[in-house]
């Protein structure tokens, strides 16, 4: 009778020891956002990311990018469904710019204020970058207004001419979606002006983001160091 009782004991113990160190493991991995939308913020639970609202994964799963078979990782922007239309007129897709470096800037061809400023720094980027393996992604805010004409029209007046100069107009939806993927931040202020946060974004081949500039007038030497180095990868 003592010794069943004792051993009823030691297994009760074990059990919750066992529980413990379960509740322990679990406690200890923490959740990411995918896009690393707050930088390397973790959160304690599984949940959307407040930013872009995509899953949050397994920081323990990053270590080791995931990747699908066409060796595209979770963090891609090519995974981006989306289709949108270039200044030609043309239907992609994102990954379609799979295998190039991407310097991405959203912008609205009708901005008087801070776009020309973003613009003529793609320019002066694309100049002192000289590459051929990098391409330069202007997607329109103000969809609507930016049809493939316009953006091609706004393209020959910016000088932004030649194969590596992507203009892009999508639908309303997918370019949210695509300014969250950069944490750009834009909203309507009046029938024809936007706000917005001016961000040139460097995605590497695998479309996956590595670098940021933020702000007007700001320099450009730590990008252009990034997009060549990630042009020789
Ligand atoms: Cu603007």
């Amino acid at each position: 009778m003592n010794t069943n009782y004792l051993k009823n004991i030691l297994s009760l113990i074990f059990l919750i020891s066992l529980f413990a160190c379960q509740t322990q493991v679990n406690s200890t991995e923490q959740y990411i956002c995918p896009m690393k939308c707050e930088d390397h913020k973790t959160y304690d639970h599984p949940g959307t990311c407040p930013v872009c609202k995509m899953d949050l994964v397994k920081v323990s799963s990053l270590e080791a990018p995931i990747l699908d078979e066409d060796g595209i990782s979770e963090e891609s922007i090519f995974n981006l469904q989306s289709e949108w239309k270039t200044q030609d007129n043309e239907s992609i897709h994102l990954t379609d710019l799979k295998g190039k470096v991407l310097v991405v800037v959203m912008i609205y061809t009708s901005c008087e204020a801070a776009c020309p400023r973003l613009v003529a720094d793609m320019r002066n980027i694309y100049s002192k970058v000289d590459d051929p393996n990098v391409d330069y992604v202007l997607v329109s805010i103000d969809p609507e207004k930016d049809t493939p004409e316009k953006l091609k029209t706004y393209a020959q007046e910016e000088h932004l001419e030649g194969d590596q100069w992507i203009l892009l107009q999508g639908k309303l939806d997918d370019v949210r979606e695509f300014s969250n993927v950069l944490s750009m931040k834009y909203k309507k202020i009046s029938p024809i002006d936007f706000s917005h946060t001016n961000i040139i974004s460097v995605f590497d081949k695998q479309g996956v983001l590595q670098h940021q500039q933020e702000g007007l007038g700001v320099s450009n030497d730590k990008l252009v160091q990034k997009v060549k180095a990630l042009s020789e990868e």
